[in-house]
């Protein structure tokens, strides 16, 4: 039985993937998530031109002036985008991520979330708070002009560099929409993967052509 329970207690610390949607409408979903020191945010993009950033508890819908992380804009018109954008947790200390996008104000409108919100003494700093704050934001939400701090990829594959496998059940999408793949801007490379460099022109684009929520 000891072995049992040693067994068990490893698969539990196991490094896990987990799915936060994008949209639809202005929400993550989940928003409020716990998660542990090296599993892997997922963020998927639903319609119609959603990103995520991390933000700053104390400058709602701005990002840290140091660090974190932005997706780009994933533009994706009818279906869920086949692009997702993965994110590794370093530490259990919160993570507050908004999206960036401006038309029609999502952060302001409650697109807005936290990983590991603060408990006990820091108690204040809630996910309402943080939505609360970022309701009367006034101004541009801050983004980037290309994704940083994590993967754009293509759900379903591999990093290649971890070695702990998927089995995320992430698969759904698997062909980019006519829409995705006729768009300027929105090049692929022979693995399927987007290429950075170009998501500040996608966003530029996207923002323009799918600017709805
Ligand atoms: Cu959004």
């Amino acid at each position: 039985m000891k072995y049992l329970n040693l067994a068990f207690t490893a698969g539990l610390a196991a490094a896990a993937t987990i799915r936060i949607d994008s949209g639809p409408g202005l929400v993550f979903k989940p928003e409020d998530i716990t998660a542990k020191k090296g599993d892997i945010l997922e963020f998927h993009f639903l319609p119609i031109n959603h990103s995520v950033a991390q933000g700053d508890f104390n400058n709602p819908c701005q990002m840290p002036t140091s660090g974190g992380f932005f997706s780009g804009y994933i533009a994706t018109k009818d279906t869920e985008s086949p692009t997702v954008f993965r994110v590794t947790v370093n530490d259990t200390e919160p993570i507050w991520f908004y999206c960036t996008q401006n038309f029609h104000s999502h952060c302001q409108g409650g697109m807005v979330g936290v990983v590991n919100a603060p408990s006990g003494t820091s108690g204040n700093n809630t996910l309402a708070a943080y939505k609360s704050a970022a309701a009367n934001f006034q101004g541009m939400a801050g983004d980037a002009m290309m994704a940083f701090g994590g993967e754009v990829m293509q759900a379903g594959t591999s990093t290649g560099g971890s070695g702990t496998g998927s089995g995320t059940g992430t698969n759904t999408v698997t062909t980019p929409s006519a829409s995705m793949s006729n768009m300027p801007g929105m090049n692929m490379n022979a693995a399927g993967n987007v290429k950075v460099a170009t998501m500040g022109v996608l966003g530029a684009l996207g923002l323009a052509v799918f600017g709805l929520a």
